[in-house]
This record gives C-alpha cells, structure tokens and sequence, in this order.
C-alpha cells in the first residue's frame, strides 16, 4: 500500500496537505512531532515521510537522520522555508534526504515530487531484492541491463563461466557466448523466448528469467544437460536414424518453420526382461519393435533409435495434440502386446514423452534434450500417461517464479499474518508456549500454504525477511501482551539458517527486543535439523552464539534428517522438537516407542526438553506420557489460532488450571 506521513508541527499545514495528498490518490498518516512520527513508523509500514525542518524539540534534521538509520528503504523529503536550504544541504548530499521541497509549495509540484519519490523507493526496492538474490541463491545469477550487458554476478556464476568478476562487468552477453546473436538476446529478455542455449568454449548453457525488473533482469544460467553418451546402436536397419541424423532430422524441419512432434518410446524394464530372456534376445527384439514401428509410421515420419532401449519418432504436419496421442495410441498398441520368446511371455511396456516443436525448444539438440528430460521424470510415472515437455516442467518452474515475486512483496502489502499453536507440558496439563507460524494471504494467489511458499523463500533469499518478520511479530506480541498485564509464555518461532548466515543477525535481533523490552528468554528459535546437518561445524558455531545471548534454541524436524544421535552432544541446544512423521504409528508399533524412549532418555542426560508435535490421538498422547516426554503440540490439544483465540484459551487454560489446584485443597 502506498502509504506516506507528513510530519509538522503547524496543523493547518498538515491538514492542507492531507487533503491534497489523498485527493490525488495517496493514502497519508500525520504526525504533529518527531516523536509522535516515530511511535507511527514503528508500527504502520510508509514508504515516504514529508518531514518539516524547524519543530520544537526534535528537528526535521535529527528525525530523518533517525528514520535513515532504522528504514533505510523509506525515502524522506523535507518541506520547509528557503532559510533552512544550508541547514538541510548535508542531508540532501548524504543521500537522507531525497528532495528539499519550499514551502509555501505549488499543489501539482508536491503532487509531481510524491510520485517520484515512490517511484525511487520502488527502485530502490527492487535492486535491493536483486541484491539480496544475488547474495543468498546458490544459482548461478547474471544481473543484465537491457542492452544484455553484465551489471552483476554471483560467485556461482562466476565459478560456472570461469570468469572473474572483473572479466564479467560491463561485458555484453553474445560477447561471451559466440554463437549467440543480439536479436535472439533481445527476443529473450523482451520474453518472446522461454530460455535461451547458447555456447562458450565447447561448453553449452542454459539461461532462464529469474527477476525481471524495468530497467535490469536477473538471468539464471547452468549447464545445458548433457545428451547421454552414444551407444552404437544394435539396430541394422538402414531406415532407423541414428542420434546424430536425428538431430539433423529436427533441425532440417525446425528451419522449415514446420509444427511437428518429438515422441520417444522408452521399453520398460528392459534389464529385468534380458534376465529372463536372455540379453541377446533381447536385444532381438529392437529389431522386432523397430520393425511394427517402422511399419506403423508407414513412412509418415521418421523412426530413431537411440541408446538406453529408446526410440524416438519425429512426427511432420503436426495438427493437433489430440491428434498426436492418438497417433502415439496407435503406435504404441502395434508393440506393446505380448510376445512369446524362447517359450517365455513377456508384456511389453513403453514409458512415451513428447515435445511439440517449435514451442518445446529451439534447437534439433535442445528438442531432444527436452523429450530425453521429460522421459526420465516419466519413467516412473503410468504406461498409458503421455508426458508432454513443457506442460507440466515449466508450468511448475512458472508457478515459482510468479509465487517468488510475490512473495517479495507479501509484506509491503500486508498479506501476511502469524498464529500462534499452543504447546502443552505433558505431566502439567498447562499450557507453556505457542509456536509462531507464518500464514500467507496473497492478494494475487490467495491463502498459499507455508510449505509451499517457506520453501520457495529459502531458495530465492526473501526468507531472511519474512523471518525477521515473524521476529518482529512475535516480539511485537510479547511486549503487547506485557502491557496488558498478561501473564506471557514464551513464542517459539521458525528460523532458516539463512537468516542465521546473516553476521548482524544476532545484534539486530537483541536490538529488536530491546526496543520493545522484552527479553530473549521470552524466544525460543527452532531451526530444523536438516539445515543444520547441512554444516554442522559452523552452524554449530552460530548457535552457541545464539545461546550466548540468552536465546533458548530448539531442533525442529528432529527425526526425519539425520540417523545419528551423537551429534546431538555438540549443539547447545534446550529443547529437541520431534516431527511428527516419527509418531504416526506409535500406537501400536513397540520399536517407534523404543526409538522415542531412546531419543527422550538420551535428550534428558544432556537435560534436553522434549517437545513432540503433530500429537492427534489422546493414545498417542498417553504412550508420550509414559514414556516421560515433556510437552506436546498438535491438533488433538489445539490447532493453530489468531491471538484473540489464543489468549482466551490462554485465559481458559489458567482457570481450569486453578481449580484443579484448588480442588486438590
Ligand atoms: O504451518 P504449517 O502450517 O503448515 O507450516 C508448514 C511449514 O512451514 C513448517 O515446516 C513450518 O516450520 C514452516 N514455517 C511456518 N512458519 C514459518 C516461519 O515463520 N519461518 C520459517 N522458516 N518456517 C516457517
Ligand atoms: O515443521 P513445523 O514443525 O515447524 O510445522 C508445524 C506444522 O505442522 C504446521 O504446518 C502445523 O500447521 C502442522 N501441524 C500442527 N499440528 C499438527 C497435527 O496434529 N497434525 C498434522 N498433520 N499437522 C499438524
Ligand atoms: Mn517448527
């Protein structure tokens, strides 16, 4: 939401420019002092502050100075009387502010500047998401201008092309990659192009559209797939192409302009079948299919056998997709009946995946690379499904990229939300917590899951936002509910070990509870096991730290990672999270319950607190009891809740609590 404050301390004025502000369209906040304008910021999101210069106590000056420090992103201007032009020329140079505006002002002008500077604060925005792509993708990124020349690279890039960053700046892209030409560059940043293969040195890459911004994209780059190795080919017939003729096949129609189709037949099982058969007769029998399918294209197309049991038919004057699977339908039926070999009967089975030429690629290689592709994901996929290339691989790859830019915007739009699932202590019956968890609300995509998008933010590095979001929720809530004279539990809350990567990490953190008075013990911080398996030397490294500051850490998805639980020992950590996937037959199954008394007696020697979720069942909840598990989560004892359900169970669960204490007496 475009959201500006003003700030001044004469109230006509700021009613004036109110007014005009949200007749053009803007939506405004006011404040009548520095202070009272950084009580705002610190809980309303603004783009851009209008600040006067002369206030009594706080100036203009010292506030946007302040502003600058804490939302480095927010863009200020200063209004006020051409006397203050000196005073306020350091901060125009220093870059704190963006534009010295003169009071008294002309309506359409401040109108004019406003819009400018949201547009600045979107620039802003957007080369600091490219930034902090560039930083945290282990993809290899390109950030291009639009004429294709190298702004940017990350190391993976580097390392991939072999080129220093030095070698990279200001290179134009088809001068580092021969055989690429400016308009088919030009094709692909303008989006007429899904990707684009080009070579260097013998070596073919492949590049796809990560960011598209206005002015710069950042363009993902990596090895074009390698076409596995040619086997000579146990079929002697003269009108079967080989791999190479293949390719020359796609290319000759490619340059045609025809629309055609790429199929290839895969024999299922072969290894299996040669063991039964005997591997000669096997191979005998390429010769046998080559045969029925040679005599089922009737000359129509073109058959190919490559290595790996694969035949690969090239269909001309495709009409439609349909069609085409009739086609394939048809084929296919001709082979893959039984036959009777050396007294054995053997059901033949085909694995079949297609591209449409010239939608599926841009070359004879990259057509077939593409179908070879689709093949293996399909090879454990059903006989009678016929996967085509792009249909489902790059809507997937498409869906990610629309859900990422959104996500890069989730919070400026305020489509994000916590709740909050209680955790219980076993023995007690008393709620002791609650885990914090993100939910997401796109304006765009609606409610999307946060296993969908948290793992979609860990690859493309918003997750260091949206975490330190959730910190700053969380700790929002903390000092709320502090005010308010509750009794406040502590909030565990979910962190990538991206964010852990981030050296400032630690001190933000603190800072961030220092201004609301709170204490690190009031947060626990789960990260999962696998992330921190992932370099244990140096994660281990940063959790101490962690701990030494006074947070309480928790291992999250215990269980599911790692086997084993020495390395437990190393972490500084206060409470292991058992996943749920561990519990689901733990009533029932003896070894699950002895694997859990394993892990809960080990935990409680290093005094460990042991936390299982996904708990459903009141029996499973009765076997952790007796197995001496100390808390619970889960839908059996409460779902995930907004903070007014929250506090009136919290409110509930202490009464309840009291009486039974009380009935005790
Ligand atoms: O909340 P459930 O609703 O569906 O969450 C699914 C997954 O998303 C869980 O593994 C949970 O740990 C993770 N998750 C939820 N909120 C956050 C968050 O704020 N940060 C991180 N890193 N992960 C989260
Ligand atoms: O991985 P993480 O532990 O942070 O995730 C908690 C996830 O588990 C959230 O998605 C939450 O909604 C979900 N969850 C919480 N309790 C239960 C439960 O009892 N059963 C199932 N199936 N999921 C649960
Ligand atoms: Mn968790």
């Amino acid at each position: 939401m475009d959201r500006i404050l003003l700030v001044d301390d004469e109230l006509y004025i700021l009613k004036a420019l109110e007014r005009l502000l949200r007749r053009a369209g803007f939506h405004v906040l006011t404040a009548d002092s520095a202070e009272q304008a950084l009580q705002l910021l610190a809980v309303t999101p603004c783009q851009v502050v209008i600040s006067d210069y002369r206030m009594p106590e706080t100036n203009g000056g010292e506030l946007l100075n302040k502003i600058h420090q804490h939302y480095p992103n927010i863009v200020c201007m200063i209004l006020s009387g051409y006397a203050d032009f000196n005073a306020v020329i350091a901060l125009l140079n220093g870059g704190i502010a963006f534009r010295f505006l003169q009071k008294p002002w002309d309506d359409a002008q401040l109108v004019t500047e406003v819009e400018n500077a949201f547009n600045k604060y979107r620039l802003n925005r957007s080369d600091q998401i490219r930034t902090q792509f560039l930083i945290s993708s282990p993809e290899p990124l390109l950030e291009l201008n639009t004429l294709g020349e190298v702004i940017r690279s990350n190391f993976a890039a580097q390392q991939l092309l072999q080129l220093s960053a030095v070698e990279l700046n200001g290179v134009q892209l088809t001068q580092l990659f021969s055989d690429l030409v400016n308009q088919t560059l030009d094709d692909f940043l303008k989006h007429k192009l899904p990707h684009l293969v080009a070579s260097r040195k013998t070596q073919e890459y492949e590049f796809f559209i990560q960011k598209d911004d206005v002015d710069f994209k950042l363009i993902r780059i990596q090895l074009f797939d390698e076409l596995p190795p040619l086997v000579s080919s146990t079929v002697n017939l003269p009108s079967v192409l080989n791999q190479t003729q293949l390719i020359q096949e796609i290319d000759n129609l490619l340059y045609a302009e025809d629309t055609f189709a790429v199929v290839s037949l895969q024999i299922r099982d072969f290894n299996l079948m040669a063991d039964i058969i005997g591997i000669h007769e096997a191979e005998g029998l390429f010769e046998h299919v080559a045969d029925s399918l040679l005599t089922g294209i009737e000359h129509y197309g073109k058959l190919a056998y490559l290595a790996n049991e694969q035949f690969v038919i090239v269909f001309p004057n495709l009409t439609s997709e349909p069609d085409l699977h009739e086609q394939i339908l048809r084929l296919v039926q001709r082979v893959d009946g039984r036959q009777l070999i050396k007294g054995k009967m053997i059901q033949l089975g085909f694995t079949v995946a297609y591209a449409i030429a010239p939608d599926d690629g841009l070359s004879g290689k990259a057509i077939l690379n593409n179908v070879l592709l689709t093949s293996r994901l399909n090879s454990k996929g059903r006989v009678d499904f016929f996967m085509r290339y792009s249909a489902s691989l790059t809507a997937n790859r498409k869906r990610h990229l629309q859900l990422s830019e959104a996500l890069y915007h989730a919070i400026e739009r305020e489509e994000l939300t916590v709740v909050f699932q209680p955790k219980w202590d076993i023995a007690t019956k008393q709620i002791i917590g609650a885990e914090v968890l993100m939910r997401w609300h796109s304006k765009e995509f609606g409610q999307i899951s946060p296993a969908v998008f948290i793992p979609i933010a860990e690859q493309d590095g918003q997750i260091i936002e949206l975490g330190n979001w959730v910190l700053k929720r969380s700790a929002q809530f903390l000092a709320l509910w502090q005010k308010q004279g509750l009794n406040i539990l502590p909030l565990a809350v979910n962190m990538s070990v991206l964010q852990l990567g981030k050296l400032d990490f630690i001190d933000e953190t603190l800072a961030l509870l220092k201004r609301q008075d709170i204490t690190p013990a009031l947060l626990q911080l789960e990260i999962t096991e696998s992330a921190i398996m992932d370099d244990l030397e140096s994660n281990s490294k940063k959790l101490t730290l962690l701990k030494n500051a006074g947070f309480s850490l928790a291992i999250d998805d215990f269980g599911t990672g790692y086997s084993s639980l020495a390395y437990l020992t190393r972490l500084p950590v206060d409470t292991l999270k058992i996943d749920r996937s561990l519990i689901t037959d733990l009533d029932g199954n003896l070894s699950t319950q002895t694997m859990l008394q394993n892990i809960i007696r080990m935990a409680h020697d290093l005094e460990q607190k042991v936390v299982v979720e996904g708990v459903e069942t009141a029996e499973q909840l009765a076997i952790l009891e007796k197995l001496a598990c100390d808390q619970a989560q889960g839908f059996l004892l409460s779902k995930p809740l907004d903070e007014v359900d929250y506090l009136a169970l919290l409110a509930a669960n202490s009464k309840t609590l009291t009486r039974e204490i009380t009935d005790e007496f």
